[in-house]
């Protein structure tokens, strides 16, 4: 630890407005790291490792360790350089100095090369420095070890050389600021995505990570994974074919569709541009886009070059070798994307993001770069290898063919009118008004609670649907499918918006279509059906706010002649607490009457509906637990559900359009790995699994 009274040295003028640099990181973290929370604890990691791995872009470094140890400490080594320990000439203090107290101070030595910084992350050690309660710098240069100690980003005492040492290199150490961090939590997990990651961008380099905390051993026994021995590496990546090793990874498991992975790296115009490609047998495209190794979600100039591309050079090796005749339509770029695994990695010097989370690429030179580098490059790779060639063109054409096929047979239906003109459907019980401003459409789940829902409701203004048993899984049918599908039929008649091209908002004939379903495992199933089958077929329906669902509630809590609905399994307890106390006070009053009461209910309950029946730790107070809304007469569904002034439910928004695309294909597509993947990491946040 540094010593708070150590003299600090004289500083200049400008080294006091370097000092001010730091404290604006102090003041507003969250401008520099995104957030105080989780995340941006972790950038901290991230903004270490990224100057190791500008050395290593530069070739100059070949290993990473990082380290968790005790007391949220965390040790970043890496072989490099080191930074260098010279005095700066106009700044009078060492180089190390400048780069750990200057905002952005890093690039300023770098003999060119590319730089991550300047991305998403990129903002430099000294922020690091800023926000760390302390900080130890070791440097490893001109055969001596140097370091330098920090509080808050102030700089205790000089840089100075401590010992003997060979090689070259520098170690970061610090302890992020709890004044800053609210909490300071590092997870494993995170921790080995994102470093495995990098690895795989940064072909040849090895990163090691230990977890040395106190509770390590115990979260490395919990976890399984983790080696249990101390100065073991938990997990070290080394992936010598770089990208081309991350194709493969992301598609082990899979069936492939090309024996060998294009692979290829090349510099045109200042521009490196790194790409692998692997076909395998799925439908799904998984391209992954990067920018000086920042991920860009939103892809950007890299990815619109690729594309490009890709379908250029496919469809004319598919004129040039007869794959598609004369009077073949080309390929789309959907079709030659359907199985794709691409990984496309380049580096600028000087990179821009777009939008609003900076996730888009925005340098014009990249696209042009990427297009010619890969056009030569994969024309001569199919040339090669007319094997794999011929696998992809296979499956290029298979796409072309069902999209045709779907088309065609969309068109005949269109035509046809299925849709059109097409009376209410039989089973929709609908509302007397045809105002759609105060039209609710309900959705239920099974016959009964249709039943239920059809003599509770308010026949006015609220129409009842009942869907029978389980609807059709639209992730990967086509239009043609979907319109032959009686339940969805039915609901997209009801909407009255039609479907596809076809559709229109404006003729929504309800202003809320309420999904209601039971509170167990197949009404979830139901519920993420339907949520799909909107999210796919009926974004605006959910952008412009019209879609619910339904909040029944989970539990009836009873003492006497009293009782509440309970909607969250949170309230329950609080609840039953509440009814305790009115209890006591009763008993208080009239001891006798209450006691008598209070018998004769919890006898019948647990004779009529046994299974139903909890019975709470307390005497007298019943819990009863409803898993289906077929346990409610209709009265109470919609005293409970359906009566918009006491009724809960919540609005579907698409806040995070990208998360629910993909929680939805794991949940709903092919791949059976990942579903299980995630419902095993998402299992525990599922109370009372109802099976
Ligand atoms: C400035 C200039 C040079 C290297 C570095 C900084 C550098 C910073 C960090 C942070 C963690 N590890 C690092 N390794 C190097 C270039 C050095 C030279 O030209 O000799």
């Amino acid at each position: 630890m540094p010593n708070k009274n150590d003299k600090n040295e004289e500083y200049g003028a400008k080294q006091i407005t370097v000092l001010e640099g730091l404290e604006a990181v102090r003041k507003r973290p969250g401008m520099y790291i995104g957030t105080t929370g989780i995340p941006g604890l972790h950038h901290l990691i991230w903004e270490v490792v990224d100057n190791a791995i500008d050395e290593a872009m530069a070739g100059h470094c070949t290993e990473i360790d990082v380290k968790l140890l005790p007391n949220n400490v965390v040790q970043v080594t890496d072989n490099g350089r080191g930074i260098p320990v010279d005095i700066h000439k106009q700044y009078k203090v060492s180089a190390v100095e400048l780069v750990l107290t200057k905002l952005h101070a890093g690039g300023k030595f770098g003999a060119g090369g590319y730089k991550v910084s300047g991305g998403l992350h990129g903002v430099g050690v000294s922020v690091v420095n800023a926000l760390s309660k302390w900080l130890r710098v070791e440097v490893k240069r001109d055969d001596k070890i140097w370091v330098q100690e920090y509080i808050q980003g102030k700089p205790q005492e000089k840089l100075k050389p401590a010992d003997k040492a060979k090689g070259t290199g520098t170690t970061i150490i610090f302890e992020p600021d709890p004044e800053i961090f609210p909490e300071i939590a590092f997870e494993m997990d995170t921790i080995i995505t994102h470093l495995r990651q990098q690895a795989y961008l940064t072909k040849g380099i090895k990163v090691s990570i230990y977890d040395e905390r106190e509770n390590g051993k115990e979260a490395r026994a919990k976890n399984k994974i983790y080696t249990f021995a101390e100065n073991v590496p938990a997990y070290v990546f080394y992936f010598e074919g770089g990208i081309a090793s991350y194709a493969k990874y992301l598609n082990s498991g899979k069936e492939v569709k090309q024996e060998n992975v294009f692979y290829i790296e090349k510099e045109l115009n200042e521009v490196g541009v790194e790409i692998a490609v692997q076909y395998n047998a799925d439908y799904k495209e998984t391209t992954f886009t990067f920018c000086n190794n920042i991920w860009n979600p939103d892809g950007g100039t890299h990815l619109v070059g690729f594309k490009t591309s890709l379908t250029r050079v496919l469809n004319t090796y598919a004129r040039g070798k007869g794959y598609l005749k004369e009077k073949d339509e080309n390929l789309t770029g959907e079709d030659v994307r359907e199985g794709l695994t691409a990984i496309i990695s380049v580096k600028v010097k000087d990179p821009q993001f777009e939008g609003q989370t900076k996730a888009k690429l925005g340098n014009p030179e990249v696209r042009p770069a990427v297009d010619t580098i890969f056009s030569e490059t994969f024309t001569i790779f199919l040339e090669e290898h007319p094997k794999d060639a011929e696998k992809i063109m296979e499956k290029s054409i298979l796409a072309a063919r069902a999209r045709n096929a779907a088309r065609m047979a969309r068109d005949t239906i269109l035509r046809k009118g299925v849709l059109e003109g097409l009376t209410l459907p039989g089973k929709l019980a609908d509302c007397s008004s045809r105002e759609a401003e105060k039209s609710e459409l309900y959705i239920v789940e099974g016959d009964s609670a249709g039943g239920s829902a059809k003599q509770g409701r308010d026949r006015d203004y609220q129409a009842i649907l009942p869907l029978r048993g389980k609807i059709l899984n639209v992730e990967r049918a086509r239009l043609d499918k979907i319109l032959a599908n009686n339940e969805l039929k039915s609901l997209i008649i009801a909407m009255g918006t039609n479907i596809g091209e076809q559709f229109d908002i404006t003729k929504l004939r309800y202003n809320k279509i309420i999904i209601m379903t039971d509170a167990d495992v197949d009404g979830s199933h139901i519920r993420t059906l339907l949520l799909t089958f909107f999210y796919r077929y009926f974004p605006e329906v959910i952008t412009t706010g019209h879609l619910y669902i339904a909040q029944p509630p989970l539990f009836k809590v009873q003492s006497g002649k009293q009782s509440k609905w309970v909607y969250h399994e949170d309230q329950l307890e609080k609840v039953v607490a509440e009814f305790q106390k009115i209890k006591a006070e009763n008993k208080k009053n009239k001891k006798d009457e209450v006691e008598i009461i209070e018998e004769t209910v919890g006898e019948k309950n647990s004779e009529e509906n046994s299974e139903e029946t909890i019975t709470s730790n307390i005497p007298g107070v019943n819990i009863q637990r409803y898993k289906g809304l077929g346990e409610m007469n209709p009265e109470q569904l919609w005293e409970t559900t359906m009566d918009p002034a006491q009724r809960m439910m919540k609005q579907v928004t698409v806040i995070d359009a990208e998360k629910v695309n993909e929680i939805f294909d794991i949940l709903m597509g092919d791949d059976v790995e990942p579903r299980k993947r995630f419902i095993q990491t998402h299992a525990k946040a599922v109370k009372n699994l109802d099976i």
